[in-house]
């Protein structure tokens, strides 16, 4: 397969201002008669090219006329003579073949569509691309019985019944889409409805089908979508513009939902959530994802991408905009500590390892592989850095200028800077480069303290490493936000500064610093960087109880708690007493929020601990970690016990303040249970028994499964797993629980959940329930024999025939060789490579497997 790359952009040569779909549809044979009118852009006479991808052409005439057309290696060639011609083609496709999930394909008993990024040439001939704006009209037929409800993009505009138990169904969209964004749904579904005036006074019919049995599950979901359009009608001055906008939940999805114009289409995990079934957690996702696309109805869809290199256009700035309106819904600080956990824990190891790439890529094999972090949260993070530097005022005015200047056209990252540039008046041309260069930034910071003459001077320095393609780098824009405090008084010293570091060294000079001063920098997590400094134990647990920043109090906790771990597995043993201190500090402040407490006192992943070692030694990094955990727990008992009975709640309520509780009680059940008391399992099943909400059953699950004695844990297993039988969401977590579990017999327990009558890798959340969850699993993957990696292996092997674009996001743990031991490199190479020799082996897998052994 050949790359594809930004620097080959050429503006299509023909447009199609309209297309006319008719699809009879029935699961195994769909015919579909497209009808487009197709324009010559210019001066030149290029044949017109039509992606098309596994279609069986029935018919292709232009004009009326049977064409003159050539099968290319991607779709179809139509010699045309004049400036706009009206081609027709008719192609027979077989949703319920599509294992895919790309194009038309069946999903329990739904047809449904996905067609980001390409799988519309799997649906009719079309120029796939994104810079070709279409109106569509849209007429289904299908068997009434089977399908009575039938959905597409826009407005309903008819509908009837025919011979035979059919009916049909017409809907138009005014809105010019790229075909991307199409979309129709079929099926038995019931729709839970609302609607909703807009600031202009437009009513919007709102609706979210699903099957019947989950209709009760998705009035979070609609309130989140209510709650969602009016934030960005306060925030961004955005409406909505059609009269109808539906979401339809599906149980088998690539992606987490899709935009779709009008009729968003989710995987069910996003959608369906009750107290019984969905955690606290997941009820935020559902809330955030369900903002995320409808963010998109402007941010991507009124102005979409010009090419895929521009993804993060849509993507980081549409993540940006979930993140804010996820963070006004209820505590800010602990939503941006979320959200740099998981960068961490994602886009920092994908910045320093093969797959590295910038956030405007340069080329790809296939797109697919591109929906990554780095595109996604690293992109939003460059936006909050523009928002940063601009400020709200300047910010606001730059979006409203990007949305005015290309509203109906597909644009570029650029066009997006240009307008931030001119409406704020900033010069952002070095800025640029965090669109173009790959690699987690590291910032040096040494602070410098004169008694006498009251002279502070920080000292900062940065650095951008190497990556694939990328030997050399240029110094990048670091927005730090940046305080001191007095060590003796715990004043702030003169209030906080936004420092723009834009060379390889700077120098920031502090004046009356009376006392001896403690650094607080990057705070709020103003750039994603990494940042070194020197501040010793005591700087950090005196920052991690009087910064003024909830992030920066987190952060130098988080840092505290580093430091020791990192010294635990480099020497075998780690002054504990200062990270005892910290949380004992923490957990008794009663000004704190529970919210924040339960994030605080967490102890930094396993896997984040490796990141900050030259060689990951999983076995090491485990028992310093669990080490650590012991000795919380048992010198902090009574604090943990009583945090855990002063944050028991009577019934259950999805609020930011009972969230917070729940929160903290799962935390201090896991560190009484790592303190060894005796009743820890009886605690922890007695949660799991009287639980009313499923955040705090499968919290008591959790400590069960990898705490409790044997008994307890496959009692816990066993009542779970037949209380939720038939519920495919809540067995997705049964699975995952069991293959994040710390216990050393964890894959040999995998293996066995691989070959359970539950188990399949056609449907991948399930796939990622197990296999997903199971390699990022650091001590169970890297097993020292290799048996984990032999297993993922398979398993991706397996699912490739099925699902390409599902297995190839499975890859990267495998690619982080480099990080291991000889022996674990040389096992998880050969693993590698026994699958790049796989024969019929995707795109998809062979440019992630392929990276991953360079
Ligand atoms: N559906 C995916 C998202 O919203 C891709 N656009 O991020
Ligand atoms: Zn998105």
């Amino acid at each position: 397969p050949r790359a594809v790359r930004r620097a080959d952009y050429r503006p299509p040569e023909w447009q199609v201002p309209r297309i006319a779909l008719d699809f009879d549809l029935d699961p195994t044979a769909t015919r579909v008669r497209a009808v487009l009118e197709v324009e010559r852009t210019g001066d030149h006479d290029a044949p017109l090219h039509l992606d098309g991808d596994g279609l069986e052409p029935l018919s292709i005439t232009v004009d009326g006329a049977p064409a003159e057309w050539t099968a290319t290696d991607r779709g179809i060639s139509i010699a045309l003579n004049g400036a706009r011609h009206r081609i027709e083609t008719e192609v027979l496709i077989h949703p319920e073949r599509n294992t895919q999930l790309m194009g038309l394909y069946a999903s329990g008993g739904l047809l449904c569509t996905q067609c980001e990024a390409e799988g519309f040439r799997r649906i009719t001939f079309f120029p796939d691309r994104p810079d070709v704006l279409s109106r569509y009209s849209v007429r289904m037929t299908a068997d009434k019985a089977r399908f009575p409800v039938l959905l597409a993009n826009g407005d309903p505009v008819g509908a009837g019944d025919l011979d035979g138990g059919r009916h049909w169904a017409a809907w138009d969209d005014p809105f010019p889409k790229p075909c991307y964004l199409f979309a129709l749904v079929a099926g038995d579904l019931v729709a839970n409805r609302d609607t909703f005036v807009t600031r202009s006074g437009r009513e919007v019919a709102l609706g979210i089908w699903v099957r019947s049995p989950d209709l009760a599950k998705t009035d979070h979901a609609l309130a989140a979508l209510k709650t969602s359009m009016r934030w960005d009608e306060d925030v961004y001055g955005r409406e909505y513009d059609l009269d109808v906008f539906n979401i339809v939940a599906v149980d088998d999805f690539n992606f987490g939902a899709m935009e779709n114009k009008g009729l968003n289409i989710f995987n069910s995990r996003y959608i369906l959530a009750d107290a019984d079934t969905a955690t606290d957690y997941d009820y935020d996702a559902v809330a955030a994802v369900v903002a995320h696309e409808y963010f998109h109805n402007w941010s991507g869809n009124r102005v979409t991408c010009r090419d895929w290199f521009q993804l993060s256009l849509k993507e980081g700035f549409t993540v940006y905009r979930d993140q804010s309106f996820s963070a006004d819904q209820g505590s800010a600080a602990v939503k941006r500590i979320e959200d740099v956990r998981s960068l961490r824990a994602a886009q920092f190891p994908e910045d320093a390892g093969p797959l590295a790439h910038p956030v405007r890529p340069d080329a790809y094999l296939e797109i697919s592989n591109f929906y990554t972090a780095t595109i996604y949260n690293k992109g939003a993070e460059v936006i909050r850095m523009m928002a940063t530097i601009l400020g709200p005022e300047k910010f606001r005015a730059g979006s409203d200028l990007y949305f005015d200047r290309h509203d109906g056209t597909a644009a570029t990252v650029e066009d997006f800077v240009c307008a931030m540039e001119d409406a704020g008046g900033v010069d952002l041309a070095q800025f640029r480069r965090w669109y173009s260069q790959a690699g987690t930034p590291r910032v040096s910071a040494r602070l410098e303290h004169e008694a006498g003459s009251g002279r502070a001077r920080l000292y900062l320095r940065q650095t951008v490493p190497p990556t694939p393609g990328q030997p050399t780098k240029d110094p990048m824009v670091v927005p730090l936000r940046i305080k001191l405090f007095g060590a003796e008084t715990a004043n702030a010293l003169g209030s906080e500064q936004l420092v723009l570091l834009k060379d390889d060294e700077a120098e920031v000079a502090f004046e009356t610093v009376t006392e001896p001063p403690v650094l607080s920098i990057n705070r709020g997590f103003s750039a994603p960087v990494i940042v070194e400094t020197d501040r010793g134990p005591a700087e950090l647990a005196f920052l991690s109880a009087h910064d003024d920043d909830p992030f920066a109090r987190y952060e130098a906790m988080q840092q505290l708690m580093l430091d020791t771990l990192v010294a635990a597995v480099r020497h075998g043993r780690a002054d504990q007493a200062p990270v005892v201190e910290a949380v004992r500090n923490t957990l008794t402040d009663p000004r704190l929020d529970p919210a924040f407490v339960a994030e605080a006192v967490l102890l930094p992943s396993d896997s984040f601990i490796g990141d900050q070692l030259a060689v990951v030694d999983p076995e090491a990094i485990y028992q310093a970690r669990e080490g650590l955990r012991r000795e919380l727990g048992q010198t902090l008992v009574d604090h943990w016990r009583a945090a855990y009975e002063g944050a028991r709640d009577n019934r259950f309520e999805y609020t930011p303040a009972a969230k917070g509780r729940r929160r903290l009680r799962t935390v201090s059940l896991g560190y009484i249970a790592a303190s060894g008391a005796a009743d820890a399992s009886d605690l922890a099943f007695r949660q799991f028994e009287e639980a009313d909400n499923m955040s705090d059953r499968q919290g008591a699950l959790t400590t069960l499964v990898n705490s409790g004695g044997e008994e307890a844990r496959e009692a816990a297993l066993d009542i779970f797993y037949h209380r939720y039988a038939g519920n495919a969401l809540v067995l997705d977590k049964w699975f995952s629980t069991q293959a994040l579990s710390s216990r050393t017999d964890t894959l040999a327990r995998v293996v066995e959940l691989s070959n359970h009558r539950d188990f399949t890798l056609a449907n991948p959340n399930r796939a990622r329930a197990l296999v997903g969850a199971f390699s990022v699993n650091q001590r169970a993957f890297n097993a020292e024999d290799g048996a984990g990696y032999r297993f993922v292996a398979d398993q991706l092997i397996a699912l490739d025939k099925l699902n390409p674009q599902t297995a190839a996001k499975l890859v990267p743990p495998l690619g982080r060789w480099r990080r291991f031991d000889e022996g674990r490199a040389k096992l998880m190479r050969a693993e590698l490579e026994r699958i790049l020799r796989t024969p019929g082996l995707s795109k998809d897998m062979l440019e992630q497997v392929g990276k991953s052994l360079d």
